[in-house]
């Protein structure tokens, strides 16, 4: 059986949860809880240096890092349901999209991490604080940990973030919705699985002003249709001030 380190609140471990429920793949959960830091130990940074989750463990022992990159290999170990455009440049607009996705973490960090992690890392003493940033792989990462830690980001900084969400992903949506039906053609894809993780931030408390039929009635009408799907309850994609 697959064994995941993931969280339930964790965006990336979402998409992977949510390409596991397609494709009917059971998994052993593993938590990690990125306020004590666990995804920094020795022995997880060994299996995925960048020091992030999701990590999928795979039947044979092998493990895999990055949830588009695990989710590709997901679909194509196990077909069915196709998550994949067959179509080679549809396809390159899945992969796209993922990687357009992906670029915008650091605005979706903005405000997640002042639920999730703020109320343990300000307690902190400039020491322990000191510490742990040692073992944080990545710059831009560090600097989340220390604004999270000692100085919240502004008023501003969060209204910038909200814009740069609104703009490049619900805009880019409504636009790609108004010619197919699904983000990468007309079959729901990994890259719709993606932009899932995102939007249910946005509806929920980044800019749910902007998810209505008003404003974004295609993207209104996709995630409808995406939380109707079965996988959407497997997966768990619950609020995330309380999942
Ligand atoms: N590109 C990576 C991003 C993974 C990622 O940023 N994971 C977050 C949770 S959603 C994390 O582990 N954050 C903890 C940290 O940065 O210290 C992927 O898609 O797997």
């Amino acid at each position: 059986m697959y064994v995941l380190y993931h969280g339930w609140r964790s965006s990336a471990s979402r998409r992977v949860r949510l390409c596991l429920a397609e494709k009917g793949l059971a998994f052993e959960s593993k938590l990690i809880d990125l306020a004590k830091m666990e995804h920094h130990a020795p022995a997880f940074l060994k299996l995925n240096p960048n020091g992030v989750i999701p990590l999928l463990i795979l039947e044979d022992g092998r493990s895999l890092y990055e949830s588009g990159t695990i989710c590709e290999y997901l679909d194509e170990t196990h077909p069915e349901p196709p998550l994949r455009p067959t179509d080679p440049f549809e396809r390159a607009t899945m992969r796209n999209w993922i990687r357009h996705v992906d670029g915008l973490i650091g605005n979706l960090i903005i405000f997640n991490w002042a639920h999730s992690m703020a109320k343990i890392a300000t307690q902190w003493s400039d020491a322990e604080l000191a510490e742990k940033l040692k073992n944080v792989p990545s710059k831009e990462r560090r600097e989340a940990w220390l604004r999270t830690a000692r100085k919240p980001y502004t008023e501003d900084e969060r209204q910038e973030a909200r814009d740069k969400l609104k703009v490049g992903l619900l805009d880019r949506m409504e636009e790609t919705l108004g010619k197919s039906a699904w983000l990468a053609g007309d079959r729901y894809s990994l890259a719709d699985i993606g932009a899932v993780p995102f939007v249910k931030r946005l509806d929920e408390e980044i800019a749910p002003d902007e998810m209505t039929a008003a404003k974004h009635p295609r993207v209104a009408a996709w995630w409808t249709a995406i939380q109707a799907r079965p996988a959407f309850t497997t997966a768990r994609i619950g609020p995330f001030t309380s999942a």
